[in-house]
């Protein structure tokens, strides 16, 4: 069954594919739709840019949308960058610059502790409905490996000693803030498959 993901990463629907295919979903991205709209995150919080996104899919297309907008939480910045996570250093988005400016500010900083969120909204005429996810681990000082996106070469899951930019894609999609939210919205699509 066709699942319609307003987003414009590719990375990012590369996971959401692997991840929802194992449940027999097939995820259609913005590029896959040939929609090249840049959808305004003009929202205050993950939540808020998730049902934007998802909102303005399902207006544009008639049907059941998602979207997910997800960021990173550090302890010692008080959740930032959070819901600017993409832009942290600036338009346009730049994964390595934004690297170098979370390193900046947490130099000689001691407490790492942060976490990855996602917010995955599901937008149908029946209403609006979110599922969350969440990972916890650690910043570290240095980049480490060539996998994933955004700030995984910086961050280190609990319970592992690589970052997952060096972890498999496969142990990613295990244990990720993602994977996590994409399993309550399994969960969730299995009861309410008349949403779709
Ligand atoms: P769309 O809005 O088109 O989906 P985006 O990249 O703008 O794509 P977000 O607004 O959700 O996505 O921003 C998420 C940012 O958070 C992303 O660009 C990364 O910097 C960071 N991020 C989110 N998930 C991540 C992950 O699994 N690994 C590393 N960084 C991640």
């Amino acid at each position: 069954m066709d699942l319609l993901f307003a987003t414009g990463n590719p990375k990012k629907s590369e996971e959401l594919k692997a991840l929802l295919s194992l449940h027999d979903y097939n995820v259609l991205d913005l590029n896959d739709l040939h929609i090249d709209t840049e959808i305004e995150e003009s929202g205050k919080t993950l939540h808020e840019n998730a049902n934007i996104k998802a909102t303005f899919l399902c207006d544009y297309t008639q049907k059941t949308a998602l979207a997910e907008d997800s960021g990173l939480e550090v302890d010692a910045l008080f959740g930032e960058p959070g819901v600017y996570s993409a832009r942290y250093a600036g338009i346009p988005k730049n994964d390595s610059l934004n690297t170098q400016k979370l390193l900046q500010n947490l130099q000689n900083i001691e407490n790492r502790a942060a976490q990855f969120r996602t917010v995955i909204a599901l937008v149908s005429q029946k209403g609006t409905f979110s599922f969350e996810g969440i990972i916890r681990g650690k910043i570290i000082d240095t980049p480490r490996g060539i996998n994933g996106f955004g700030y995984d070469p910086v961050f280190v899951p609990d319970g592992y000693d690589q970052t997952f930019a060096e972890l498999s894609s496969d142990i990613k999609n295990k244990i990720s803030h993602r994977a996590n939210a994409v399993q309550k919205l399994i969960t969730f699509l299995t009861i309410n498959k008349h949403l779709l």
